[in-house]
């Protein structure tokens, strides 16, 4: 099989697994897992951020920064097709009782002017307007990278009517990848954010928040409220850790590789893909002529191929570090093959 539906699907490298056995532990409850205190300083570094914290997935990562933020009753804006909003079970609704405004965007990326129109008025009967959040890269618009001249005045915006800024980084180390740009200059534009080890750079488990001592000392308190405290998680770490040494310099490899895979979809009749969108290593292409995609990806399985379909007329392939460019090669042409016979 060739697993195309996500990069969370990598199983950790026989090198992974050796810096894991490895790895000094203590009860990160007590502060006292050595592996652990080190991956947060290190990401807290690179993040430019005072503080980070290790949780166990991005959504937990993404919920304890917007419940820090915000009481229930506020909102929070994002671009209408955030994971934030689609694929964390509502728990903004249900952990934190937080509502979201959501704004169509342009490749994942909301402008200023619609921004500025959705932030609430100060009156009692409206709910108060508390975050910004953004996703970068922007997973539902294809792994497409947030430009940073466009975030700089949405976060002065925010600066100046006392609103947070959130990211959800789950792959922004593929933003910065790709763009050249550092982590840090991404980051120095939000309040909090959350970056995934378990996506693109093939740890198994784990993300980290970052954001200031005062914010972190928060959601310290917050993520045992969610159950995510951990005891001897830096076996855990030592997965990241080795992931962000090994595996973040090897991002432009697996970006490589959706874009050949984009080109061959490209050609055919029966589906469309907009090639300025594969930026990183999402690809989302759709059918034409009414072709299910759901069907699809099920004939698609059958010739080995596995990838997401989105909707009715939509689908994702996602490259990752457990598939070389032979098989996403092959993987785009099954494809092609399939809907010319
Ligand atoms: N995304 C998964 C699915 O949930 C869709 C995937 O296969 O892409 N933020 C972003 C931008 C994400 O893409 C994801 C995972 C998360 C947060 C949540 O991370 P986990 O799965 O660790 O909770």
């Amino acid at each position: 099989m060739i697993d195309l539906r996500s990069d969370t699907v990598t199983k950790p490298s026989k090198g992974m697994l050796a810096a894991m056995m490895q790895a000094e532990v203590g009860d990160d409850i007590y502060g006292e897992d050595p592996t652990v205190n080190q991956l947060q300083d290190k990401v807290a570094s690179l993040l430019g951020k005072e503080a980070a914290l290790f949780v166990p997935s991005g959504t937990m990562g993404n919920q304890i920064c917007l419940n820090v933020h915000a009481q229930p009753g506020d909102e929070v804006i994002c671009e209408s097709d955030a994971h934030i909003f689609h694929f964390e079970s509502g728990a903004l609704a249900k952990l934190s009782g937080i509502q979201v405004h959501q704004i169509p965007g342009s490749a994942g990326m909301m402008s200023p002017e619609h921004i500025e129109k959705a932030v609430r008025p100060s009156a009692h009967y409206y709910p108060r307007t508390s975050i910004i959040a953004l996703e970068n890269t922007h997973n539902m618009a294809g792994g497409t990278i947030l430009p940073i001249e466009e975030v700089i005045p949405i976060a002065d915006f925010a600066r100046n009517r006392s609103l947070r800024m959130h990211l959800d980084g789950a792959r922004l180390w593929n933003a910065s990848a790709a763009s050249g740009i550092g982590l840090h200059e991404y980051a120095r534009h939000f309040d909090s954010l959350s970056v995934c080890f378990s996506k693109g750079l093939g740890a198994p488990i784990g993300s980290m928040i970052a954001g200031s001592y005062d914010f972190i000392a928060e959601a310290l308190r917050t993520r045992k409220q969610f159950g995510g405290a951990m005891r001897q998680a830096g076996y855990l770490a030592a997965a990241a850790i080795y992931a962000i040494d090994h595996n973040f310099p090897r991002l432009q490899e697996d970006h490589v590789n959706a874009r050949i895979f984009a080109e061959i979809i490209a050609e055919s009749p029966a589906l469309t893909v907009d090639l300025n969108s594969v930026m990183t290593n999402i690809v989302m292409f759709y059918t034409k002529q009414g072709l299910d995609a759901y069907q699809l990806a099920e004939q698609l399985k059958e010739e080995g191929v596995l990838l997401h379909a989105m909707s009715t007329d939509a689908l994702r392939v996602v490259t990752h570090l457990d598939v070389s460019q032979e098989e996403v090669t092959q993987a785009a042409q099954i494809t092609v093959n399939l809907l010319q016979s």
